[in-house]
C-alpha cells in the first residue's frame, strides 16, 4: 500500500490475485483503504462504506451459496451463533452494525483496518475484544475464494464464530497471550496454533469433521474441499511448527474431538503459553522431526 501525497491510496494485489489487472477494483480499494488510514481511534466511530451495487451483488452470492454450505458443514456452535448474529445476507453490512450485533451477545467490536494489520497490534486487540477488519469486497470475477481476507471474511467467518461465547473466549485468549510473549519465535507459534484452529479448524461431530474456523467458512470453494484434506489430530508442537500457503486451499488440518477438548488442549494452551513453554513446544517439535526447513 502507498500512500500519496495528496492523500490518495494506491493498493498493491499479489499476482495471484484475480482483481490485479481491473483498474476499477484497484481505484475502489485505494479508496475503502484510504478511510480507514483516515480514521482516528476512539474520537470518531467506524468509517460508512457506501457500497456499490456490484459489492452488495458479491455479498448476496457468497451468502447465497454459504448458507447451504454451513448447513451440511459447519459445526453446530457455529451456525447456532450464526443464527443468534443474524447478519443481513442481502447487502453489505457495516462494521459499526456488526459490533452493534455483537456487543449484547459477547461483548466484541470491529475496528477498521486498511489491510493487513501488524501481527502485534491485531492481537493485542483481540485481548479486550476488538477485531481489526478489512472493508473491502473480493472480486467478483472468484467469489468462492480470495488470497487474502475482505469484509465477507471477517464478518461471515468472524463475526458469526465470535457470537459463540466459547469460541470468543478461546480467541480473546490467544490475543491476552500475545501480551505476554516477548520473542518474535513464541509470538509466531501462537499465530500458527491460531491459524490451524481458530483459521481453519475443523471439529468431530457426530462422528464427521465439521467446520469451526472461519477461513473454511467463508469460502464456499474450499468448505466444499476441506473434507478431503489430511486431517491430523490436535497437536499444539505440529500445529505451531507447520508451514502453510494462505493463498491455497489448506492441504492438512486439525481436528478437536469436541468443543470442550478445543478447549482443553488449544483454549488452555492460549491461556498459560509465555515464552519458556513456546520454546519447549518447538523443541518438542524439532526432536520430533516435525519442524520443517
Ligand atoms: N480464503 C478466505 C476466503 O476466501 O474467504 C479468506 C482468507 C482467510 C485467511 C486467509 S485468506
Ligand atoms: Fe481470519
Amino acid at each position: 500500500m502507498t500512500e500519496h501525497a495528496d492523500g490518495s491510496v494506491e493498493v498493491h494485489l499479489a499476482d495471484t490475485h484475480p482483481g490485479r489487472e481491473d483498474p476499477e477494483y484497484l481505484r475502489r480499494r485505494g479508496e475503502i483503504a484510504g478511510a480507514a488510514l483516515a480514521w482516528e481511534r476512539g474520537s470518531q466511530p467506524v468509517p460508512t462504506i457506501t457500497y456499490s451495487e456490484r459489492e452488495h451483488e458479491v455479498w448476496c452470492t457468497v451468502s447465497a451459496e454459504l448458507a447451504p454450505l454451513h448447513e451440511r458443514y459447519a459445526h453446530s456452535e457455529y451456525l447456532a451463533a450464526k443464527e443468534r448474529l443474524a447478519l443481513p445476507t442481502d447487502h453489505v453490512p457495516q462494521l459499526a452494525e456488526v459490533g452493534e450485533r455483537l456487543v449484547p451477545l459477547t461483548g466484541w467490536t470491529y475496528v477498521c483496518a486498511p489491510g493487513l494489520v501488524p501481527l502485534r497490534d491485531f492481537y493485542a486487540d483481540l485481548g479486550s475484544r476488538t477485531f481489526n477488519s478489512t472493508q473491502y469486497l473480493r472480486h467478483d470475477s472468484q467469489p468462492l475464494y480470495t488470497p487474502e481476507p475482505d469484509i465477507i471474511h471477517e464478518v461471515i467467518g468472524h463475526a458469526n464464530q465470535l457470537a459463540s461465547p466459547r469460541f470468543a473466549a478461546i480467541t480473546q485468549a490467544a490475543g491476552r497471550a500475545s501480551l505476554r510473549l516477548e520473542t518474535q519465535e513464541a509470538m509466531k507459534l501462537v499465530a500458527d496454533v491460531f491459524w490451524f484452529s481458530i483459521e481453519f479448524g475443523v471439529m468431530r461431530e457426530h462422528g464427521e469433521a465439521k467446520a469451526y474456523g472461519a477461513g473454511i467458512l467463508s469460502s464456499y470453494g474450499e468448505i466444499q474441499e476441506f473434507g478431503h484434506m489430511e486431517i491430523r489430530e490436535l497437536d499444539l508442537a505440529d500445529m505451531g511448527t507447520l508451514n502453510y500457503d494462505i493463498t491455497a486451499y489448506q492441504p492438512v488440518l486439525f481436528a478437536a474431538e469436541s468443543l470442550t477438548h478445543l478447549e482443553d488442549v488449544v483454549g488452555e494452551f492460549f491461556a498459560s503459553v509465555d515464552d519458556d513453554a513456546a520454546a519447549a513446544l518447538r523443541a518438542e517439535a524439532g526432536r520430533r522431526g516435525l519442524v520443517p526447513g
